[in-house]
């Protein structure tokens, strides 16, 4: 019998009411992470393996530039890691941000939700709790994010995410100061470019679900900037009894409206996947209309959908799925609204 079909029929379970099982889902076209997720679950792993596993991969790959090392240097050219995993079944959670020196994010944001009693631990303390759990620290600094940082300088810094300070940001480096009058709020100039955190869920043959996101943030952020990937609710959230939800894109703004334990909560409440994923993009949309962002939702049963905000830019958004239908991962999209 070939090996395929043995997994086929291994590990494939259509039971009703519920797609088949396992399924792992992630943002945007990282289609390696998604097949490094999905072995996990082939060889009979859990589904908090497969996330992490198929985040790793992401990291290491430095998917897009955005997730992992060397990418999206800080206004003091240093990159800086934000990841989360959660474990729908229990609701533990482990979390990192403003991660310095340390490759792989998602291994220490699990590090904290075995190895300690707390949620999130941040910046330098984080990499130092990494280095006792046995993890390398090493530079993250590449010649492709020096080269980002070198050409910021020589433009002025330009973009930048300061207001309100002096001298005019739109124009000069820091040093800044603040000015005493508080001026409109800021243009969002965030764009695609600067944008693609892996969030990623998944799905165990007993319909255990888990969720995670790993993400270098953005390029030219202020340092100690963390951002939506690594908090609860708002990058990620899982809960096996209603389904899980992942973001991505500007995490300034979309941290603000959690918008993962939203769609879950939608979904929990009966509303369908891809439904409860415009439900969390139309909240952030009624206060920033322009935001950049999308989210990929699926329920308890392992029906999934995703949604985004059309921006110039962004007018479909891409994900992947493997399921056991298909050999590969498939790339979805959605028309952003
Ligand atoms: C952040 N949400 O740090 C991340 C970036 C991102 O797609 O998702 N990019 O704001």
């Amino acid at each position: 019998m070939p090996t395929s079909f043995m997994y086929f029929t291994l590990i494939c379970f259509p039971t009703f009411g519920q797609t088949s099982l396992p399924l792992v889902i992630n943002t945007w076209s990282f289609k390696n992470a998604t097949a490094a997720a999905w072995e996990v679950l082939q060889s009979g792993g859990s589904a908090l393996d497969a996330v992490e596993k198929g985040c790793e991969r992401c990291q290491e790959e430095q998917c897009d530039g955005s997730v992992g090392y060397g990418g999206s240097p800080d206004e003091s050219g240093e990159t800086t890691l934000d990841a989360l995993i959660m474990d729908g079944n229990t609701m533990e959670v482990g979390a990192v941000a403003d991660l310095k020196r340390i490759k792989n994010a998602i291994g220490v944001a699990r590090a904290v939700m075995e190895r300690t009693e707390h949620t999130m631990l941040v910046g330098e303390s984080a990499t130092l709790f990494a280095e006792n759990m046995g993890f390398v620290t090493e530079d993250l600094t590449t010649v492709n994010s020096l080269d980002i940082f070198t050409q910021w300088l020589k433009g002025s810094c330009q973009p930048n995410y300061r207001k309100n300070v002096f001298p005019n940001p739109s124009k000069s480096c820091r040093p800044y100061k603040p000015i005493a009058k508080l001026g409109p709020e800021k243009k969002l100039h965030t764009n695609v470019h600067s944008h693609d955190t892996i969030g990623m869920i998944a799905f165990d043959r007993y319909g255990h679900i888990a969720a995670g996101t790993s993400t270098n943030g953005l390029t030219h952020k202020i340092p100690g900037r963390v951002g939506d990937s690594p908090i609860v609710g708002a990058g990620a959230y899982a809960d096996s009894t209603a389904g899980a939800a992942a973001a991505t894109g500007d995490g300034d703004v979309m941290m603000r409206f959690l918008p993962s334990f939203l769609a879950v909560e939608m979904m929990r409440a009966g509303t369908d996947p891809s439904a409860a994923c415009k439900m969390a993009i139309s909240r952030i949309k009624r206060h920033y209309a322009d935001f950049f962002g999308a989210i990929i939702c699926a329920n308890a049963t392992g029906h999934y959908g995703a949604a985004c905000n059309k921006v110039p830019g962004l007018l479909q958004f891409h994900y992947m799925v493997s399921n056991c239908e298909s050999d590969t991962p498939l790339l979805k999209s959605v028309e952003c609204f």
